[in-house]
């Protein structure tokens, strides 16, 4: 998905961090969006992928990632969260809307928690398969190359048996959630999965046969696959963490994340 920055777009984001932030401790976060010219707070926001506000806070070594969405506290503009860091430490925030216009909108912002210095990320490949629970995710290996847009298939299986998962669901209107990070953390990416039908698992990765990318949206999802793909271009060379979110029939979500490299 293509996404504005707030200058671009004309738009202003106020996140109003609780004094004294401290880990563990459950902090409610404020946010307020503006048009920027006129200070008149956004009121033409529209769900995307189901929530009007998406919030994802990632510490800065990368080795922490949460997904949450705000709500409205019905003053015009304005969204609530309440946020709990595991450690102290530098946050990343990342705030996605989507407004009438057809525009989607990405804000970041830093937030220290705590006084721990602040740890950078030293990123190292890995592409070993997740469990989580009963399931195990795997995420196909390739070489990918910068500049070009990859395809990736994430598989889920039965962690006992080694057979598909039976019960993948949509997660908020997608097969699959991915935000990808660079080691950097510099460029964010937010990504759709789709499901893989049978048989056409041979067929991705290469095109000109017709096969566009579609956002999934309900009936045209075959919801017994469990396999699913994104995709994604890397902006430059180097290492990039992967998170992607899955949910169950059961509403459960299960998150796994990679680290692969771009060359
Ligand atoms: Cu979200």
């Amino acid at each position: 998905m293509n996404m504005l920055s707030v200058e671009k777009a004309g738009v202003q984001v106020e996140l109003n961090a609780p004094a004294g932030l401290q880990a563990g401790a459950l902090a409610s976060y404020t946010i307020r969006l503006r048009d920027s010219l006129t200070g008149v707070p956004l009121t033409d926001l529209i769900a995307s992928h189901e929530r009007l506000l998406h919030l994802i806070i990632i510490r800065r070594d990368l080795q922490h990632f949460q997904h949450l969405h705000p709500r409205p506290t019905g003053h015009p503009g304005e969204f609530l969260a309440d946020v709990s860091f595991p450690h102290n430490g530098e946050y990343l925030f990342f705030i996605e809307f989507s407004r009438k216009n057809g525009e989607h909108i990405l804000y970041r912002e830093t937030n220290v928690v705590g006084d721990e210095p602040l740890a950078m990320s030293a990123l190292v490949e890995d592409n070993a398969p997740k469990t989580v629970g009963n399931v195990r995710i795997r995420l196909e290996e390739k070489v990918a190359e910068a500049g070009r847009e990859e395809t990736y298939i994430f598989s889920l299986e039965d962690a006992r048996t080694g057979q598909p998962m039976q019960n993948l669901q949509p997660y908020l209107g997608a097969a699959a959630h991915v935000v990808i990070l660079s080691e950097d953390a510099q460029t964010f990416g937010h990504a759709h999965g789709e499901f893989v039908a049978e048989g056409m698992e041979q067929r991705s990765g290469h095109h000109g046969h017709g096969m566009g990318h579609h956002h999934g949206q309900g009936m045209q999802m075959p919801s017994a696959s469990a396999r699913v793909r994104f995709q994604h271009t890397f902006p430059a060379t180097g290492r990039y963490k992967i998170w992607g979110e899955f949910q169950n029939r059961e509403g459960e979500i299960i998150r796994a994340d990679f680290v692969v490299r771009a060359r």
